[in-house]
């Protein structure tokens, strides 16, 4: 083993619903990289006890401090523990990177002013979307909660530089900007058991993990960062052993059922596509399994699309179908300039369910909106909530489409954002100062951040809207 340590940290999800639905698989993709070239790594994840939410919320106070959190010490080893937050654990490393999403950024800069502070040998770093999308904020960061390196894109490479020394610390941030080209010779991100034990998601019936097979989308919705960056995908190899290490995990834990998710940006993209994933999802065989599609493409590919996802236990289809208006479907732009029609989203969704699978479909409120284009999502939503699905879960209950009802939040690097700041929206204007425990749009009881100075109508009444839409959830999917 190299002499060099390193931690990786996943900050709280403080917003979440449930913290452990999902694994963030960022550092697990390092982790698992870095150790096949010889380094120590462990993975530190950070996380609101219940208790600690409950006061948190009720002081209305987002960010003031890290004592109030729960850390789970995942080692490479595969021993784990538990305990209350304490930031001396980081210094038994000589490196902690921390993997960033925009909503924990807060939490991020706080772990890295007390390391900076109490730990000065250890080398901090930031990487992840936020460092990606954020990056002239978190490169400008005052000097008590500035990082030593910045990984804005890729992390493999740089974290092996910075692991080997080949870079060195210096009074200012340094950036590592780095993007694999090809993605083909990396090893699948590590499942730790312990860690996975905890992820609680189910799907028609099934214990649930994710994976991405690609990084990338070809698409450009409007409210997206991910729009136009270049598809790289996984090798089939790195697919099919991480597929196989979900599926022993599945045992080994347990579970008498199992299911696979994949939350690729390019999921049922196309026939052949879905011909490859299915191979993959019965030869592993997975009981049931989720993953993303168009409505256009269900509309144009039918039956091609679905059957070999159906015939291998595909059960539910998660569809952005973002709006019911076609004046704010038209501003989206979700297909590269092309027209895409509202009806295709009523049309995609009964041939899904006659298909026997059922939509999760998601939906958005946008800040200029007034009551006609709210009233069509309302009339979209209803229509996907009331339709009959073809079909049974494992444990023989009907299948039920499921309606998410979010308000957009505007990430930098995305063309609303750039939109919005030159105030070129009519009857929108952004937040003068924006608070990163605002933007997001998928929180606790279903309700989302107000980065917004002025709307169409007011907030309340997107509010009540996005509260009727969410009530229309079922209560099992
Ligand atoms: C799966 C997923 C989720 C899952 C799991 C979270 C996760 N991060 O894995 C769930 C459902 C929980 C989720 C939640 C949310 N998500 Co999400 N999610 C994704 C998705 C589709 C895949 C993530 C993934 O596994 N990517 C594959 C890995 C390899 O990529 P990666 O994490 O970026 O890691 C690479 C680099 O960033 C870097 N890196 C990552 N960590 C580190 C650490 C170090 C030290 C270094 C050096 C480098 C490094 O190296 C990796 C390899 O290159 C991405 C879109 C995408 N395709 O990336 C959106 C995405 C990350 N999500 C996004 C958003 C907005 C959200 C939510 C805010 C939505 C909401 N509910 O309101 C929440 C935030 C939750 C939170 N953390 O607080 C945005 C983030 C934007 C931003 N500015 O941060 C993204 C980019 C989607 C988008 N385009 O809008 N998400
Ligand atoms: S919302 Fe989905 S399809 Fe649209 S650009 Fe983002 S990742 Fe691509």
């Amino acid at each position: 083993m190299r002499q060099n340590r390193l931690l990786l940290v996943k900050p709280p999800d403080r917003f979440l619903e449930n913290e452990f639905v999902y694994q963030q698989l960022g550092p697990h993709y390092i982790q698992s990289y870095l150790m096949e070239n010889g380094f120590d790594v462990d993975i530190l994840i950070l996380y609101e006890s219940p208790e600690g939410r409950a006061a948190r919320i009720a002081k209305e106070a987002l960010g003031s401090s890290l004592n109030d959190l729960k850390m789970m010490l995942v080692k490479a080893d595969g021993t784990c523990t538990e305990s209350d937050f304490d930031v001396s654990v980081v210094g038994e490393y000589s490196v902690v990177g921390m993997s960033v999403m925009t909503p924990q950024a807060v939490d991020a800069y706080m772990l890295n002013e007390l390391v900076r502070k109490q730990l000065p040998h250890v080398l901090t770093v930031i990487g992840g979307s936020h460092a990606r999308y954020y990056l002239d904020k978190v490169a400008n960061l005052p000097t008590d909660l500035a990082f030593d390196f910045i990984v804005p894109q890729d992390g493999w490479q740089p974290m092996l530089e910075i692991m080997n020394g080949e870079v060195k610390r210096e009074s200012r941030p340094i950036v590592l900007e780095h993007s694999m080209s090809d993605l083909k010779g990396l090893p699948a991100p590590t499942r730790p058991l312990s860690l996975m034990r905890k992820y609680d998601f189910t799907i028609a019936g099934a214990p649930t993990f994710h994976t991405v097979t690609a990084l990338g989308c070809p698409f450009t919705c409007n409210f997206c960062e991910s729009g136009i960056e270049a598809v790289r995908k996984f090798s089939e190899e790195m697919i099919e052993d991480d597929l196989s290490t979900m599926r022993n995990t599945h045992k080994s834990i347990g579970n008498t059922r199992s299911a696979i998710m994949f939350f690729d940006d390019v999921g049922l993209l196309s026939p052949r596509q879905v011909e490859r994933l299915s191979t993959a999802v019965s030869k592993n065989g997975f009981d049931t399994w989720r993953a993303f599609t168009h409505a256009y493409l269900i509309v144009k590919h039918k039956e091609r699309l679905l059957r070999p996802f159906v015939e291998t236990g595909g059960r539910r289809v998660g569809i952005g179908i973002e709006t019911g208006s076609q004046k704010t479907l038209d501003l989206i732009n979700k297909r590269n300039g092309k027209r895409q029609d509202v009806r295709d989203h009523y049309e995609a969704i009964k041939i899904a369910n006659d298909n026997g699978i059922a939509v999760d479909a998601f939906t958005m409120i946008y800040p200029w909106e007034d009551q006609d284009d709210l009233d069509a999502t309302t009339k979209l939503i209803e229509f996907v909530s009331e339709n009959k699905v073809n079909e049974c879960d494992l444990d023989g209950r009907p299948l039920k489409n499921h309606v998410d009802s979010a308000i957009m939040s505007p990430y930098q690097g995305t063309k609303f954002y750039d939109l919005m700041k030159g105030k070129r929206i009519p009857y929108v204007e952004l937040a003068d100062k924006f608070d990163p425990g605002r933007m997001y749009y998928k929180g606790v009881d279903g309700g989302s951040g107000w980065p917004y100075k002025r709307s169409r109508l007011p907030r309340e009444e997107y509010e009540a809207v996005q509260r009727y839409r969410n009530s229309l959830r079922p209560s099992y999917r």
